[in-house]
């Protein structure tokens, strides 16, 4: 990969190639299927690339970039853009000096996801122009167009991929690298950044110009496409929904938008003019049908079913035939489960043994609820195992809050922030399952790591400090495999105790011990370097 023209990659590497050629200085995000592989293809392209640790630093960090003229791009899966969401609505107005791409991976079936949310709500919630492309070929194309259009307007984008397009391989015609002709410079511009209301009111009506203009050059803009077809039958589309359209009804004409957000609307209303019936086919929400039919415009949509789930060819010709008879069931898939021998597997027998309430969080461990452990009673978003509510006391006593190590400085942090300035009346036992890496994802680095995204060594936060310095005293380190008999015993004393106790179950992955060795020695052998020089 690389320097060649023709190369077959996935939708997430294609952006990774893009940001490569465009010259992007930095990429940072935070894991999450299906964006993880858009900033560890940038690194291993030669990028500079980092996690952050969680979605909001990490669009954060790209904007100070993009504020000082670079172009950047902050990766995220789409429940990641709910984190990143406060910068994300200001950045719309202050505006950028460079770049800003926003990439939101979203899932629609929740292949590994916790819900299914559209994330194109957010492009119009937050004011930011939208790009969705189809496949490989366009995540390239639409990402180059991203930087051009952010540059152009001096705006934060939105390139909102989907699953599909994140993980299909498709061919990819790359050019010439066309990094930014001037290096980056921060330039004062306190009226432009500095978001006092007196500030802001003039940012967020220069923000409404600025998405006007855009609209009125998508009319003509190249990334919506007609393809000719039968005058009876108008499909309007975009994404992954297009390539399923074109396979479930080649006969019919087809509107294929690319820049989805502010929306051409002349031109949708002039195809769905020269059609006899016109359907908008998307995946997720009726998002495209009810924005089209906002600006008066007569179109068809999907029956209500198939806003669940992804699009696919034979969905397609339901939805064509307007059939909303009961679907397949799908071909059901062995379950998924804990690694034989994983650490996690003695934390959730002792939990289980325990008889506690688990308030659970994201992770490998999530498969704690499963059989045979069954042993956790709630999951709903990163760090949310934590800032749990008031029970009865006889039922609070029994609560042990799970997190792993990079959900942990994710956003469990404030939970136990929060946890150490309302302590619970009856106590509370946290258990942090450090693994040393963010396993459900594909083995990321994270601040808890001591390792950087390239597995270099870095800073490491070690959860122990961090904890006593919160002022919580009662703080317990365990390895879960070797002794799981004191890790149940120091389950039971913590739940009687009626303190806020914190146990730390560290235990490196299975999967990854042994790299975890490999790049301590590289660091090793690098330092003896150094000193011998
Ligand atoms: C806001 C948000 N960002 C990212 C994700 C994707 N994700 C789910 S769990 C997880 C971290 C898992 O790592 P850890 O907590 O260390 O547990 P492990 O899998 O290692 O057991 C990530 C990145 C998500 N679900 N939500
Ligand atoms: S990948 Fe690691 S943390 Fe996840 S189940 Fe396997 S051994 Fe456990």
């Amino acid at each position: 990969m690389g320097d060649s023209k023709r190369e077959l990659l996935s939708g997430d590497e294609a952006v990774a190639l893009a940001a490569f050629h465009a010259g992007v200085a930095l990429g940072t995000g935070y894991p999450g299927t299906p964006s993880t592989e858009i900033l560890e293809t940038f690194s291993e392209l030669g990028g500079h690339a980092q996690w952050a640790p969680n979605e909001k630093v990490a669009l954060e960090v790209a904007l100070g970039a993009a504020f000082a003229g670079a172009r950047a791009i902050a990766t995220m899966k789409h429940v990641g853009l709910n984190v990143a969401a406060d910068p994300l609505f200001t950045a719309a107005y202050t505006g950028v000096s460079g770049a800003l791409i926003v990439v939101s991976a979203d899932d629609p079936g929740m292949g590994s996801s916790q819900n299914e949310q559209d994330n194109r709500h957010y492009a119009v919630a937050a004011g930011v122009p939208m790009l969705e492309p189809s496949d490989s070929q366009e995540a390239y194309d639409f990402a180059l167009r991203a930087v051009e259009i952010s540059e152009r307007w001096k705006i934060p984008v939105l390139l909102r991929l989907t699953t599909r397009v994140c993980h299909s391989r498709t061919i990819v015609r790359s050019g010439a690298a066309n990094p930014p002709s001037q290096s980056p410079n921060f330039v004062r511009d306190i009226k432009g950044r500095v978001m006092i209301p007196a500030y802001a009111r003039p940012a967020g009506r220069r923000l409404r110009q600025k998405l006007a203009e855009i609209q009125a050059w998508n009319e003509n803009c190249p990334l919506n496409r007609v393809i000719a077809g039968d005058d009876s039958f108008g499909i309007i589309t975009s994404g992954i929904s297009y390539m399923h359209v074109r396979e479930a009804a080649p006969e019919a004409s087809v509107l294929k938008l690319g820049l989805t957000y502010p929306l051409p609307t002349q031109k949708i209303r002039a195809f769905a003019d020269g059609v006899k019936h016109c359907l908008v086919i998307e995946e997720g929400d009726p998002w495209l049908a009810e924005s089209i039919r906002a600006a008066g415009i007569k179109v068809e949509s999907k029956p209500a079913m198939y806003r669940f789930g992804e699009l696919s060819v034979p969905r397609i010709k339901r939805i064509l035939a307007n059939d909303t008879t009961t679907e397949p069931a799908p071909v059901p898939g062995k379950p998924p489960q804990l690694c034989p021998g994983c650490s996690h597997r003695y934390v959730f027998e002792a939990l289980h043994d325990a008889d506690c309430i688990v308030a659970g969080d994201i992770g490998c461990y999530t498969l704690g609820v499963l059989p045979p452990f069954e042993a956790m009673d709630s999951c709903v978003c990163m760090g949310a195992s934590i800032g749990v509510g008031l029970l009865p006391p006889e039922q609070a006593r029994r609560v042990v809050s799970v997190i792993g190590d990079s959900t942990f400085v994710h956003s469990g942090i404030t939970g136990l922030v929060e946890m150490a300035y309302n302590p619970p009346p009856t106590g509370h036992v946290v258990l942090i399952l450090d693994n040393s890496t963010t396993a459900m994802t594909g083995h990321q680095e994270h601040p808890g790591t001591g390792r950087t995204l390239a597995h270099e060594p870095t800073g490491k936060i070690l959860f122990e400090d961090l904890v006593r310095g919160l002022g919580i005293s009662r703080v317990h380190l365990v390895d879960p495999s070797a002794d799981p008999e004191r890790l149940a015993k120091l389950l039971t004393e913590s739940l009687n105790s009626e303190e806020l106790v914190v146990i730390i179950a560290r235990r490196p992955c299975l999967l990854i011990a042994g790299k975890i060795k490999e790049y301590d020695r590289a660091a090793t052998q690098v330092c003896t370097e150094i000193q011998a020089d």
